[in-house]
């Protein structure tokens, strides 16, 4: 395929060169031109430019490595996904000062100019556009990218909340994974909902597991949180009580799907309506093949109301560099004990005087979710075995594919 000039497309016959920019360090201060272009490219709304004649709002509904999909937006909320633009980004903002590996991610809220010419360099049929301005972001789900050090990946930005999917079993539920996507939401501020689903199957398992998933899921629900139990392959699951409350707290919001592959995320949102019926897996495909089914993050319309962002970044991940002050607040039930410990520094490992680890031993903290704390800051559920007691980012670490390979 033939390229000329243009954006991100400038690097496509050029890996490296594109590698070289992606790798540039982050700088400090923001004198430099490449800092004043970063602010130029973000713009608060109501200054964008009101009747550019070949301008418009847009989400960004899909991004790639050199190009991204965008649906026209006129009033947030209100995002046209069946008109589908090919943009790419305002030659200009290349050269900006990069501390995140992409321009723009899923959820980004843009000023687009129309455009004739064929700045992707792809044979397509779609219309294209050129994003030109990029409204602040409400909040953002990011990890830590690990292949270029010092740079976030953002994987989606302006979520209202975090549907954290879990299967009772097949895959057996991970409670500590549970905690993690909590400790994220809360650090974000965004909303947590947590779904258990393969409920049916549960009546094949031993007691004690049963108990467990119990004791857990009323454990949850007296911190606050909401949890449904469903089973989302049955014949009369769009009747159900709870399918229907979750459809209700759907409507109207931008929901990031998380959990992972073959829990039911698919199975579950094809309840709602999807403007594209979601692929679900066959059983036996769904370890070897089921990671790959959603390459990119997707922006999905719900007919039932609302939008989920369907990507496979978020499918499993370890948080890592958290500060033990950070962690502890992404704990709700440890929040109101933090200020009572005996040292101000305490990690809640082994000082003494812990109000934490006394709230422990009196019951008023679940053990489980306690030692899912100390798994997460000493890294014994990350890669790294070390504790973090330093105040940095939130970073996350997903161990699944790239978004963008
Ligand atoms: N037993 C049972 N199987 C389910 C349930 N929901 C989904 N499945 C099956 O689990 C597999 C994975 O579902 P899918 O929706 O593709 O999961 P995803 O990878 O998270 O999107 C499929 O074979 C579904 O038919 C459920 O509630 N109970
Ligand atoms: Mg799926
Ligand atoms: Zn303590």
């Amino acid at each position: 395929m033939r390229r000329k000039g243009g954006n991100w497309r400038k690097f496509e016959d050029d890996d490296e060169a594109f590698d070289r920019v992606s790798k540039m360090k982050p700088r400090e201060k923001k004198t430099s031109k490449a800092a004043q272009l970063e602010e130029e490219f973000e713009v608060q709304e109501s200054k964008w430019p009101e009747k550019f004649a070949d301008g418009f709002a847009a989400r960004v509904v899909e991004v790639h490595k050199r190009y991204a999909f965008v649906s026209p937006e006129p009033e947030e909320g209100q995002i046209k996904t069946r008109d589908v633009w090919l943009a790419t980004i305002a030659r200009k903002f290349l050269q900006a000062k990069r501390e995140q590996r992409n321009f723009i991610v899923v959820g980004d809220r843009v000023y687009c100019t129309r455009t004739t010419e064929d700045h992707a360099g792809l044979v397509t049929d779609l219309p294209q556009c050129v994003i030109q301005l990029l409204s602040p972001r409400k909040n953002i789900i990011k990890r830590v990218d690990p292949h270029r050090r010092g740079m976030d990946h953002v994987l989606a930005s302006n979520v209202d909340q975090l549907l954290i999917v879990a299967s009772y079993v097949g895959p057996t539920v991970k409670w500590g994974l549970i905690d993690r996507y909590l400790v994220l939401a809360e650090l974000q501020g965004i909303r947590p909902i947590i779904v258990l689903n393969k409920r049916d199957l549960l009546q094949d398992e031993k007691d004690d597991f049963r108990a467990s998933c119990d004791e857990n899921v009323n454990n949850y629900r007296s911190l606050g949180y909401q949890v449904f139990s469903v089973q989302a392959n049955a014949a009369s699951a769009r009747k159900n009580i709870d399918i229907q409350e979750l459809k209700m707290l759907l409507k109207g919001r931008v929901s990031m799907l998380s959990g992972h592959s073959g829990v039911g995320k698919s199975s579950l949102v094809n309840l709602f309506e999807p403007e594209l019926v979601q692929a679900v897996e066959k059983n036996e495909d769904i370890f070897y093949k089921g990671r790959h089914t959603t390459s990119y993050a997707s922006f999905i319309k719900l007919g039932t109301g609302g939008y989920v962002i369907d990507t496979p970044g978020i499918r499993s991940f370890v948080l890592q560099e958290l500060s033990h002050r950070e962690l502890a607040f992404g704990f709700v039930e440890m929040r109101d004990f933090t200020s009572r410990c005996k040292f101000q520094g305490c990690r809640h490992l082994d000082e003494p005087g812990c109000a934490v680890r006394q709230a422990v031993e009196d019951g008023s903290i679940s053990s489980r979710r306690y030692h899912s704390y100390r798994g997460i800051l000493q890294g014994t559920t990350g890669r790294e075995g070390r504790i973090r007691d330093l105040d940095v980012d939130l970073g996350l670490d997903l161990d699944l594919e790239e978004q963008d390979t």
